[in-house]
């Protein structure tokens, strides 16, 4: 502003009863004594615009602060002064601003904002208060908990000391996500802050299985047993290797823990209920060693697999197994036919008891040890009266039979002078036959002696 050009002479002419005219509604609320207010006549304040004309506006800027100190030094030095130069300055002062408001250099508020009126009993009422309270978060900010654990919060601080109000949005320890606590207060003035936490509630624990990995069922069922697991955000139970071979209720292959395992249709086709077939399968070692497994999932997808092994009991559901030969030859005069032997189709889990099937056949000719198995005659057969028998037997585990015929075919001795030993043994027939047979050609050869 100081560098623009100054004003035409003309202009300035024209201007000057403006300014006259401003000076009268002015100074009045200027500093100028009322005494000397008769000092100030219209030729006096012509004869200084005169002058001031002349100034250019940077020099009419120095004027003007040259008076200001000018007036500031005579306020400092003397109470007194020089009334009549102090009023001169004054004017002076007021056309120097007054010609400078005029060229637009300076703002009625530059001569009177830095003045205050001490006459004015009403101070400038203060700013409203626009600004709410600031409030700080205290702890961490995000905070990250583990499902299922318990929050406490750490709370927030407003500035102005004013009461902070939470509002915890919904926060749930107990389900995985992102909540937003949101920190509020309002000052006096009506004004409210906020300030915002973030708490993520993660779960990165994986189920744990509470069931046990190996279970151990009855042949001949169809049920493993129960599986479960634990987890604080739930847990579905899933069927991992060799799934095809066992189930849960229903028939799928994931549920809610905890759900009842069952072995599949295949499965019990293929003999894996059935310990006579399959006495385990899935353990660490064994058939089918550590091939299957289940899992246990999370709803944020954290997994934990379980090896799956099954044992079977085993338990009599096989009938006994008859292995001797149903064919007997034996010599007349002797009432030892033979020892029969079975096995327990159970894999030997059971004793067995003979017996003589009755009902059928030669029964009452025969007497059957119940443990030995040993069979014999009870009255010595003689060929000449009888040379074949039929003879039903029974082998029992207690609860399943075997009922084989026996065949039991008497051979001739020579009679003339031995009446035979009766030592045959009812196994090994060959073995008997060829020494009856040996023993013949030797009493023959003894015969033609
Ligand atoms: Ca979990
Ligand atoms: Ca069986
Ligand atoms: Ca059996
Ligand atoms: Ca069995």
């Amino acid at each position: 502003m100081h560098n623009c050009s100054f004003i035409g002479k003309k202009t300035m002419t024209k201007s000057l009863k403006s300014i006259l005219l401003s000076l009268i509604l002015v100074l009045p609320f200027m500093a100028i004594p009322v005494a000397s207010s008769d000092a100030i006549t219209e030729e006096r304040i012509q004869e200084i615009t005169k002058r001031l004309e002349t100034y250019s506006p940077d020099q009419l800027l120095d004027r003007r602060e040259f008076l200001i100190n000018a007036l500031q030094d005579e306020d400092s030095e003397s109470e007194e002064g020089s009334s009549e130069s102090r009023t001169s300055m004054l004017l002076e002062l007021s056309i120097v601003e007054q010609l400078l408001i005029a060229l637009g250099i300076l703002m009625i508020d530059d001569i009177t904002g830095g003045t205050s009126d001490p006459q004015d009993p009403t101070p400038p009422p203060p700013p409203p208060d626009t600004t709410p309270p600031v409030i700080t978060v205290l702890g961490a900010n995000p905070v990250t908990i583990e499902l299922g654990d318990t929050y406490v919060d750490a709370g927030a601080e407003a500035d102005g000391g004013e009461t902070v109000t939470t509002d915890l949005g919904g926060l749930d320890t107990n389900v995985a996500g992102t909540y937003t606590i949101t920190y509020s207060a309002t000052d006096a003035a009506g004004n409210t802050g906020t300030a915002t936490r973030t708490v993520n509630v993660v779960d990165t624990v994986a189920p744990v299985f509470t069931s046990p990995a190996t279970f151990t069922i009855d042949e001949g069922s169809t049920e493993i047993g129960t599986i479960s697991a634990t987890d604080a955000g739930g847990v579905t139970l899933f069927t991992g290797d060799g799934g095809s071979r066992y189930e849960f209720t229903g028939g799928v292959d994931n549920i809610s823990s905890p759900a009842t395992l069952l072995l599949s249709a295949s499965a019990i086709s293929d003999g894996y209920n059935d310990f006579e077939t399959v006495e385990s399968f899935g353990c660490s070692t064994g058939y089918e060693a550590n091939m299957y497994t289940l899992k246990a999932r999370d709803p944020s997808g954290n997994e934990t697999v379980q090896n799956v092994c099954i044992q079977l009991n085993n338990i009599n559901d096989e009938e006994p197994v008859v292995t001797s030969s149903a064919d007997w030859s034996v010599n007349e005069n002797q009432t030892t036919v033979g020892t029969l032997v079975a096995i327990d189709g159970d894999g030997g889990l059971n004793d067995l008891t003979w017996s003589i099937f009755e009902g059928f056949g030669d029964e009452d000719d025969f007497v059957i040890n119940a443990t030995t198995g040993e069979l014999s005659f009870k009255v010595a057969p003689d060929f000449e009266t009888k040379a074949y028998y039929e003879v039903a037997v029974t082998v029992s585990d207690g609860l399943f039979i075997a009922s084989p015929v026996q065949k039991i075919t008497i051979l001739d001795v020579d009679e003339d002078d031995d009446t035979g030993t009766g030592t045959g043994t009812g196994t090994g027939w060959d073995w008997n036959r060829h020494r009856n047979r040996h023993r013949h050609r030797h009493l023959k050869r003894f015969d033609c002696n």
